[in-house]
């Protein structure tokens, strides 16, 4: 269904002339300008200074030019670990769970080398979160900007860091991640509040004791594996152990711990790893200021407990300002929506300087909602003040559930996302044979510079809330309800809306995003729940498609990468049995 944004939402158009687009200088409402200034240095009580730039500064046009380049090397490894005291085999970067922090300043270059150690699987890194301004070759999506590293081949990603805040990467070569192949992303930049002491990035997640590909293969015809046994808190907690005659049950685990100092205030930079659902994070006793979601800052707002959707990351203050004691840190998985077996005892602690280092904490948690979903969206306003303008298209697109060849499918737009591993997107692209398999679930954006809008409903009648999530973009989110779009019935926020790349699908509901199409690539869009993205949940966006094979900087490393994988897949003990994301 198409419909007339003129007739149904008139104030559009005036907002339209009163704002400028981004990517024009003069795009929002800069309060200060900090590049006009003196040079302002970041300290625990300025905070929003960086050197000659500033959280003022428009990122998406602006970025610090630090010509530094930030050098890694990652290895896929196979290896057996007990996050929570329960051995198994786990794929690991570099044989830890989480893998190694990378880290790099706001304006940097990041150039990391890809080695796949595996034996029996491809792999690929997604920098989660990261628009890959003209880079989407470095996006790490198998089937879509790649094919697959093969086993004992590197591949090499680069990207400047435009954005500041915090991510994750991980391996998006099918369920991998789920196996173990994550790790925390920080690029240090401005923040929209004073804070002391930056505690580093929290992962909190979900947890198998047995391999996803285990679980999927055993329930490829019957929908959805079964809820896991667990959850970590930067990859660990604890299991019980006792009276089990499991062999692979080798202790109890060990909680997370923290110590506070009376009277700092501490960053904590959230992320939701999981691959099934929503995790309430808080801390018993304290409120805390949120100053980010994704990778934008926001207005700060204060809360005791965030509801995190898997792939969205928030940035915390906590002062410790109560009784020297010990309190419990919650990762409370949200089991309306999907169970877990160890849903109310994903728990770490922080412990305050002087309290006992030994005790568990006796606080209670506190009367939360247990819900999926986002956060309040008039909670999340941007800081960097942006209003979306004219639309250039809009696009309906309904998210639906069906059984096909006794395999339960989610498809968009009729269809479920199918990659060949072999032949990606933009391989395609290269080769200048841009004709689609339909089952690539290609929408072709040819707009340069312009607005565009998807409405995303949730058709199915089930009523899952998904996590949907944007490669190549922050999105802005101009609504997000329960029950059916209607053109000329819902209101869209222009005036900086939400902008992030995680929103919240409500089941039997809908969401309804913008873009501006500023970045040539394919990008991929889809829910985030693990199984989903296998299921077929998917589509990708080709966007400027004329534009993109002039991006390639390297091309005989894309084919050589493809022609490598070919040889090791033809060869290879395991086939592709899901979507390939
Ligand atoms: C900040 O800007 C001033 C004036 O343009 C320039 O002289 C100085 O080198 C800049 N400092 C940094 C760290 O970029
Ligand atoms: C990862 O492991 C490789 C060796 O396998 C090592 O050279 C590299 O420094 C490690 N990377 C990090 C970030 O620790
Ligand atoms: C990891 O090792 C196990 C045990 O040796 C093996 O069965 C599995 O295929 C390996 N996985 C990969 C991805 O190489
Ligand atoms: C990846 O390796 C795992 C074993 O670690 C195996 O179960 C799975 O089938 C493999 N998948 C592919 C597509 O190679
Ligand atoms: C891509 O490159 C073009 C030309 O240099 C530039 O105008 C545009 O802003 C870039 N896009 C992004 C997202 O960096
Ligand atoms: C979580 O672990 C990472 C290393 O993986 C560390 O850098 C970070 O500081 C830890 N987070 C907290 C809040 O302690
Ligand atoms: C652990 O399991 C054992 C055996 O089922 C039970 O007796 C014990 O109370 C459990 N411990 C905890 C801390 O839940
Ligand atoms: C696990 O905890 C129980 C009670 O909390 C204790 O009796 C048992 O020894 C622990 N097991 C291991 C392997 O540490
Ligand atoms: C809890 O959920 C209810 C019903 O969905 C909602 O109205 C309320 O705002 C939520 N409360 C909080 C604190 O999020
Ligand atoms: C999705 O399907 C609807 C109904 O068939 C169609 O109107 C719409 O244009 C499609 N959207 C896209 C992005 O292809
Ligand atoms: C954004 O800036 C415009 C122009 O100053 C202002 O009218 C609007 O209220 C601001 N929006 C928000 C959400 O602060
Ligand atoms: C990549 O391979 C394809 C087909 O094998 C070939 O047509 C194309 O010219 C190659 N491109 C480059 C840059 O090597
Ligand atoms: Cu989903």
């Amino acid at each position: 269904m198409k419909y007339t944004l003129l007739t149904c939402v008139p104030v559009l158009f005036t907002q339209i002339t009163a704002h400028i687009v981004p990517g024009e200088h003069s795009a929002y409402l800069n309060p200060i300008d900090r590049r006009q200034t003196a040079s302002c240095e970041n300290t625990a009580t300025s905070r929003d200074c960086w050197g000659n730039y500033s959280i003022n500064t428009n990122y998406y046009d602006v970025t610090p030019d630090t010509g530094v380049i930030r050098e890694y090397w990652l290895t896929a490894v196979n290896t057996t670990l007990a996050p929570d005291g329960y051995e198994r085999q786990v794929l690991t970067w570099n044989g830890t769970y989480p893998g190694p922090l990378i880290e790099a300043d706001w304006g940097d270059t990041l150039l990391v080398h890809v080695t796949n150690g595996l034996e029996n699987n491809g792999t690929s890194i997604h920098w989660h979160g990261i628009r890959q301004g003209n880079t989407s070759e470095s996006d790490g999506v198998p089937g879509v900007t790649q094919c697959p590293i093969s086993p004992g081949n590197t591949m090499t990603y680069k990207f400047r860091c435009t954005q500041y805040g915090h991510s994750w990467y991980h391996s998006h070569f099918t369920l991998q991640y789920a196996d173990g192949l994550l790790g925390p992303l920080i690029i240090h930049g401005p923040t929209t509040a004073n804070w002391d002491v930056d505690l580093g990035t929290l992962l909190l997640s979900d947890w198998s004791h047995t391999s996803a590909f285990i679980l999927w293969d055993n329930s490829a015809s019957k929908g959805a594996p079964p809820q896991l046994e667990n959850g970590l808190i930067n990859g660990t907690n604890t299991y019980n152990c006792t009276g089990s005659t499991d062999s692979a049950c080798l202790g109890n685990g060990t909680r997370f711990e923290t110590t506070f100092t009376s009277g700092t205030k501490y960053l904590i930079r959230l992320v939701n790893t999981a691959i099934d659902g929503y995790i309430r994070f808080a801390i018993d006793g304290h409120s805390f200021s949120v100053i980010s979601n994704d990778f934008v800052a926001i207005e700060p707002y204060t809360t005791d407990n965030l509801l995190i959707g898997i792939g969205q990351r928030y940035e915390i203050v906590v002062e410790a300002d109560q009784d020297v004691d010990n309190y419990w840190l919650r990762a409370i998985w949200q089991t309306t929506c999907i169970g877990n077996d160890n849903a109310d005892n994903i728990l770490g602690i922080v412990r305050y300087d002087g309290a006992s280092t030994t005790s568990d904490p006796t606080t209670t948690v506190g009367n939360f909602n247990n819900s999926c979903g986002d956060e309040l969206l008039s909670d999340l306003v941007p800081y960097l003040n942006l209003t979306v303008g004219a639309f250039a298209t809009e696009e309906e697109l309904d998210l639906a559930f069906s059984i096909a060849n006794s395999l339960f499918t989610w498809t968009i737009n009729t269809t479920s996302l199918l990659l060949d591993w072999a032949d990606p997107t933009e391989l395609r692209i290269l080769n200048n044979d841009p004709i689609f398999p339909t089952d690539y679930n290609v929408h072709e954006i040819t707009v340069v510079d312009q607005w565009v809008y998807w409405v995303i409903q949730d058709t199915s009648g089930i009523g899952i809330t998904h996590p949907i999530h944007l490669h190549g973009h922050d999105f802005f989110v101009l609504a997000q309800e329960t029950g059916s779009f209607d053109a000329s019935t819902t209101t869209l926020n222009l005036d900086n809306p939400p902008r992030r790349d995680v929103a919240s699908l409500p089941g039997n509901g809908f969401l309804v995003l913008a873009f501006y199409t500023d970045n040539p690539g394919s990008w991929l869009m889809h829910c985030h729940i693990s199984w989903h993205q296998s299921q077929g949940l998917a589509l990708q966006f080709v966007e400027r498609e004329s534009e993109i094979a002039a991006t390639i900087t390297d091309p005989d490393t894309f084919n050589s990468t493809c022609k490598a994988w070919s040889s090791f897949y033809a060869t290879g003990k395991y086939i592709e049995d899901d979507s390939g994301i």
